[in-house]
């Protein structure tokens, strides 16, 4: 079955790059829609050689038998039109945290919890782009050691805050005051990402927390965050210390990850060999390496964990979603 496909927020960094995987992959796509908001509408886009106009994103945008829609347009955008487009029967996956946190809404990693996406009811929610990379490398670790604690250290590039968060740290370089961000990004490491919420933490940290215990389907998992945003363009960066019920060997669990879908280890320091952001950008895979027990406690271990943002952590993660549905439906 050829499907019709739609691109909400096609205009966005995270929309460009949902047309850069799709154009990588041979889906059986029919028609192509683009859209987002007044001011990009009219604007061409070229997608596998043909040109495509984008489209003013309206409460009609998905009166035109659209199988799967893409979203990534910001919660707002995604509250009210995610249910418009659901009630015509278009199945949407959404990037934003609108609705990760309902419980109808499967919130979804194909390599950690597939099973979810079927049970879906219209929208299907893609994890927050930290808790994405987080997941896929501790995920094969739970199954085999079961976690009871996490601590999330994180190192977060600019272009998880979109267009404008780039352009703080290349403009920033050039001596210009930040538009985004509450302070200049060059030069130094901002421990604020997302609002501050009424318990001392941000709203990034907390979706890190949350949205773990979600997709472990484990809500008493001990978990705590520090969500850091440093000056790098693109790639997340994340120290992962993790304490387990079961003892383990090192090698063992070297090799669990090894053999892990969607993991790459980088790990070898006789090399200076670990996972760095500007050679994990462009790729799906999670890197991982520092991989080393964590003397102070029983059975504990450390990962850094390093991962593109805006593919893994986002357009990469909601396409792989698409492409189950489409499998599916064939
Ligand atoms: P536009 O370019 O027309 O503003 P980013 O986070 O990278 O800046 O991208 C945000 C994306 O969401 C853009 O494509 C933007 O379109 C789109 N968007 C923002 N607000 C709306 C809206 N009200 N309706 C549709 N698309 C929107
Ligand atoms: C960042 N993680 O790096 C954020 C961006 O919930 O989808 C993604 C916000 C979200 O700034």
């Amino acid at each position: 079955k050829k499907i019709n496909l739609a691109i909400v927020g096609a205009s966005g960094m995270v929309g460009r790059t949902f047309l850069e995987v799709l154009s990588e992959k041979e889906l059986p796509i029919d028609n192509l829609y683009l859209f987002a908001s007044k001011r990009s509408a009219g604007q061409s886009v070229t997608f596998k050689d043909k040109e495509y106009v984008i489209e003013e994103l309206t409460e009609s945008s998905f009166d035109r038998n659209i199988d799967i829609a893409l979203f990534s347009a910001g919660g707002g955008t995604s509250l009210k039109f995610a249910p418009i487009a659901a009630s015509k029967g278009c199945i949407v996956i959404d990037n934003s945290s609108a609705w990760r946190m309902d419980p109808e809404v499967p919130l979804v990693v194909p390599e950690v919890n597939p099973e979810d996406i079927f049970k879906h009811k219209g929208i299907i929610a893609n994890p927050n782009c930290s808790t994405i990379q987080a997941m896929v490398a501790i995920k094969p670790l739970h199954d085999k050691y079961k976690v009871k604690r996490i601590v999330y250290s994180t190192y977060q590039a600019v272009s998880g805050a979109g267009m404008e968060g780039w352009s703080d740290l290349e403009e920033g370089i050039k001596g210009s005051e930040p538009k985004k961000f509450p302070h200049p990004i060059y030069n130094n490491c901002l421990p604020h990402i997302d609002v501050f919420l009424d318990n001392g933490y941000t709203k990034e940290e907390m979706k890190m927390v949350n949205e773990t215990r979600k997709i472990l389907h484990d809500n008493e998992l001990k978990i705590t965050a520090t969500a850091v945003r440093v000056p790098v363009f693109n790639s997340h960066s994340e120290a992962i210390n993790l304490e387990f019920e079961k003892d383990f060997e090192l090698d063992d669990l070297k090799q669990t990850l090894k053999d892990s879908k969607g993991v790459v280890i980088q790990d070898d320091v006789s090399k200076n060999e670990y996972p760095i952001a500007t050679k994990a950008s462009g790729y799906d895979e999670v890197f991982i390496g520092r991989i080393r027990r964590d003397e102070s406690v029983d059975s504990g271990v450390n990962l850094w964990v390093v991962a593109d943002n805006i593919r893994k952590g986002a357009a990469s993660n909601t396409v792989q979603i698409a492409e189950v549905i489409i499998d599916s439906m064939q």
